[in-house]
């Protein structure tokens, strides 16, 4: 059996991809904005139904900019979720300004706005929210407490890529949303990212944060980077643009397949469901409760791994447990956060069009097999 990965990027046919390899070709543009690029951004405007959004190089440089693009004070404090990709809080720590931590929900496991006001302090600028696994934040709590405290409100959206939640696009929410369109995300450009927004103010703000603060031949208007896409990822992103809905719809079958398994097994505990929202259908995360189910997480990701199934433990190592922000406190209501208590528990199980019933059956049998060495309750 070939191993099988967490993710498996979604990739056009190569007759499509040459015709518009061939476009590029003819006209020699081949990056800084564009023909394929433009068409990109406009389609992604419709699709996601947003006026602004802007494409970038990754997910990280979109956050990089998105912030450039708020003019954020230096050295202020951006308060966010330490369950979450390095990207997060590195890209605040490369704007200099400085993460704060605050703790999550323990269903949700997005940001507990709860935590995030006790975190607040005159410095703060700003507060980044993560729909974490797809999992969609408490957006109304969040917002209505950035607007009492005069805070910006981003979205890290990277696992929310065309989702909703109550009939509201993640593009649509908070000040601006910044999504990756890597390789391994549901839509993707092999590297890219994108920022979204329903203020138009922002457009020009973003497109300068991404090219160096250039306005013109005679004139840098701002501090920028190079955070531009290419043609070449451009071409990828329109064609897997028609193409990214299918894939999500097999998504949608083999949680199915994966909740019915779970279900059966007392200790796992599955992904929060929410009621009102249009998953993204990026990872299926579960959360292994080693005293009831018998055996711990690790046990299962070993065991998977032994049969060439490699799921993740995202996101553990979390944020306070890097060299870098070692010590950090994590804003609370607990005496121990629930970020600690959880952060051993997460698995992602391979979750692409590529995982097939065999392999199904292979998870199924791995926790059956761990499951039954599990004490008899007294
Ligand atoms: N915010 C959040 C919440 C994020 O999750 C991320 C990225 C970002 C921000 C930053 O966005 P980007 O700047 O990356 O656009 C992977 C992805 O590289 C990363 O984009 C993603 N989140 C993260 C959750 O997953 P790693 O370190 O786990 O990647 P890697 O190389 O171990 O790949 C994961 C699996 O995917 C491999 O086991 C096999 C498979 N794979 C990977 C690649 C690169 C393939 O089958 N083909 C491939 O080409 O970070």
């Amino acid at each position: 059996m070939t191993p099988l990965y967490v993710a498996r990027p979604l990739l056009p046919s190569r007759a499509d991809l040459d015709i518009l390899l061939d476009e590029i070709w003819a006209s020699r543009w081949v990056t800084n904005e564009g023909p394929l690029h433009n068409r990109l951004e406009a389609a992604l405007s419709r699709r996601l139904g947003v006026p602004v959004a802007r494409l970038f190089s990754s997910g990280t440089s979109a956050l990089q900019c998105a912030m450039l693009a708020l003019d954020l004070p230096p050295g202020a404090e951006v308060i966010t979720t330490p369950l979450t990709f390095p990207a997060t809080a590195h890209a605040i720590s490369a704007c200099g300004l400085k993460p704060v931590f605050a703790d999550i929900d323990p269903d949700t496991l997005t940001l507990d706005p709860r935590a995030v006001a006790r975190a607040i302090t005159p410095r703060t600028a700003a507060v980044i929210g993560v729909h974490v696994y797809g999992t969609i934040c408490n957006d109304a709590a969040l917002q209505a407490l950035c607007s009492q405290h005069g805070l910006r409100l981003l979205y890290d959206a990277a696992h929310a890529f065309a989702a909703e939640k109550a009939g509201v696009s993640t593009a649509a929410m908070g000040d601006l949303s910044v999504f990756s369109m890597h390789a391994t995300k549901l839509f993707n450009t092999i590297e890219g990212g994108l920022v979204t927004s329903r203020d138009p103010a922002l457009s020009e703000r973003l497109q300068l944060a991404r090219n160096f603060g250039i306005a013109s031949e005679e004139q840098v208007k701002s501090v920028g980077i190079n955070g531009k896409m290419s043609e070449l990822h451009a071409a990828i992103g329109l064609l897997n643009l028609d193409a990214f809905e299918h894939e999500r719809d097999l998504r949608r079958d083999l949680r199915a397949r994966y909740d019915a398994i779970v279900a059966t097994f007392p200790g796992l505990i599955p992904q929060a469901r929410q009621g009102d929202v249009v998953r993204s259908e990026q990872y299926y995360m579960l959360r292994v409760d080693p005293e009831i189910f018998g055996a711990s997480r690790d046990d299962v990701y070993d065991r998977l791994k032994q049969r060439d199934i490699h799921a993740r433990r995202y996101f553990w190592p979390i944020c306070t447990d890097y060299d870098s922000y070692r010590g950090a406190p994590v804003a609370s209501l607990q005496p121990v956060p629930v970020v600690e208590r959880v952060k051993t528990t997460l698995l992602c199980l391979p979750f692409h069009s590529g995982v097939q019933p065999d392999h199904v059956q292979i998870i199924g049998d791995v926790l059956t097999d761990l499951s039954a060495s599990r004490p008899a309750i007294p």
